[in-house]
C-alpha cells in the first residue's frame, strides 16, 4: 500500500513546538508540489525557477499549514470556538479545521471584499460569518478585542502557532531540492508567511542543513503597500483582495526577516499582477488567484531592472488556488468576457471550426 502524506504536524513533529501527545487536527495539509518552471527561468533570465504550489493544500491556500497547528493547540487548551479576521483564505481554512475539530468558527470579513469562492468555503464549513463595515485591518482589531475578552480563541497569524505551522513550507523546499534557493519570493499582506518562511530557513541554518539564507523578496500591490511606504496605510486598494491589507500584523518580524536574509520589499501594479496571473496559467499550467501571482510579477519587474543574477536559483511561492477567484480568468486580456464557441454535433463541421487536418 502506498504511503499517504500525513499532514505537517505528523511529518515534522520533531521540529514543531507541540507535544507529541497533543491532539492533532489535520486535513492532510502540506506536501505541496514544487513545480519546475523552465519557462519562467527563461522569462526572468535566471538559472532555475520552481513554484511552490500552495493552492494544492486542502482548502486551497498556504493557510492550512498554520491552521492545523493553531486549531490543534486551541483544542489542547480546551477552546470550543475559534475566531479570525480574514480577506478570505484564513476564514476558509479556519472554518474547515474547526469543522474537523467539531468546534465553532467565527469569521470576520470586510464587507463585499472577499471572493465568492472563499465565501462559499466559509459557508460550506458552517462558519458563523459576519461582514464588517470596514476593511481587513478593522476586522483584525475587532477579532483581537473579542478574543481577549470573550471565550473564543484567535487563529490569525498574530497567534504564533500559525507561523510555527507555516514554517514547514521552508522545510519542504529544502527536502525537495536538497539545498536552499538563492531567492525565495512571495506576495506580502500581513507578512505572516514571509516571516514564517524566514523562521523555517533560519532553523535549517541553525541545524546545519544550509549555509546561506535565501534572500527573501516580498511584493505588495501598489495600492496596498505599507512596507514600501514605511508606515501603515489607511485605505488599501487592489484587485488582489487577499492582500488588500494596510496595517500588517507581522511588521517587526518581517522587517527583521528582510534585513537578516538580505531581501527586499517592492510593489507591483494591479495590471502587472493580472498579466502574471494569466501567464502562469497560460504558459506554466499553474492556475492561481491574482494575489498569488504578485511574487512572480515582482520578479519580472526585478528581472527587467537587471537585479537578478543569471546564476540565480529561485523558488516562488504561489499562495492560493485559481478556483477561489474565477472572475479574472473568465475575462481576456482586454477585459472582455470569454465565452466558449457554440457548435453542432457534426464531426466534419466541428473539425472545420477547429481547423483540424483530416488523417491520411
Ligand atoms: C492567497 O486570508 O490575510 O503576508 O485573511 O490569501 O501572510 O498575510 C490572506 C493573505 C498571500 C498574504 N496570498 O499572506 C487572509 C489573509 C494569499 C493570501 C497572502 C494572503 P500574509
Amino acid at each position: 500500500m502506498a504511503k499517504q502524506w500525513r499532514g505537517v504536524i505528523a511529518e515534522y513533529i520533531d521540529r514543531l513546538d507541540i507535544d507529541r501527545s497533543a491532539p492533532v487536527i489535520t486535513l492532510g495539509e502540506g506536501g505541496t508540489p514544487l513545480v519546475h518552471a523552465p519557462v519562467l527561468a527563461k522569462l526572468f533570465g535566471v538559472n532555475e525557477v520552481w513554484l511552490k504550489v500552495e493552492g494544492m493544500n486542502p482548502t486551497g491556500s498556504f493557510k492550512d499549514r498554520g491552521m492545523t497547528m493553531a486549531v490543534s493547540k486551541a483544542i489542547a487548551h480546551g477552546a470550543r470556538a475559534v475566531i479570525c479576521a480574514s480577506t478570505g483564505n484564513t476564514s476558509a481554512s479556519a472554518a474547515a479545521y474547526a469543522a474537523k475539530a467539531g468546534i465553532k468558527s467565527v469569521v470576520l470579513i470586510p464587507e463585499g471584499k472577499i471572493t465568492l469562492g472563499k465565501l462559499a468555503q466559509a459557508i460550506a464549513h458552517k462558519a458563523h460569518i459576519l461582514q464588517v463595515q470596514g476593511n481587513f485591518d478593522d476586522c483584525l482589531v475587532l477579532a483581537r478585542d473579542l478574543s481577549e475578552n470573550y471565550a473564543v480563541h484567535l487563529v490569525n497569524s498574530v497567534n504564533p502557532d500559525r507561523l510555527e505551522g507555516q514554517k514547514t513550507a521552508s522545510f519542504e523546499v529544502f527536502d525537495n531540492l536538497g539545498f536552499a534557493p538563492d531567492y525565495h519570493v512571495m506576495p506580502v499582506g500581513n507578512a505572516g508567511n514571509y516571516s514564517a518562511y524566514f523562521k523555517g530557513y533560519l532553523e535549517l541554518q541553525r541545524d546545519g542543513f544550509i549555509k546561506d539564507l535565501p534572500k527573501q523578496l516580498g511584493f505588495q500591490a501598489e495600492g496596498a503597500a505599507p512596507f514600501i511606504a514605511g508606515h501603515p496605510i489607511a485605505n488599501p486598494e487592489t484587485i488582489a483582495t487577499a492582500i488588500r491589507i494596510g496595517n500588517p500584523a507581522s511588521w517587526d518580524l518581517a522587517m527583521k526577516a528582510k534585513e537578516v536574509s538580505g531581501g527586499e520589499f517592492d510593489t507591483v501594479t494591479d495590471a502587472e499582477i493580472l498579466w502574471m496571473h494569466r501567464y502562469l496559467s497560460n504558459e506554466v499550467g499553474v492556475f492561481v488567484e491574482p494575489s498569488s501571482a504578485t511574487g512572480a510579477a515582482g520578479l519580472l519587474k526585478f528581472a527587467k531592472l537587471g537585479k537578478l543574477p543569471a546564476s540565480a536559483k529561485i523558488v516562488i511561492t504561489v499562495t492560493g488556488h485559481g478556483l477561489k477567484d474565477v472572475g479574472w480568468a473568465l475575462k481576456d486580456e482586454h477585459g472582455e468576457e470569454v465565452k466558449p464557441t457554440s457548435c453542432s454535433k457534426n464531426a466534419a463541421e466541428v473539425a472545420e471550426l477547429l481547423g483540424l487536418e483530416r488523417n491520411t
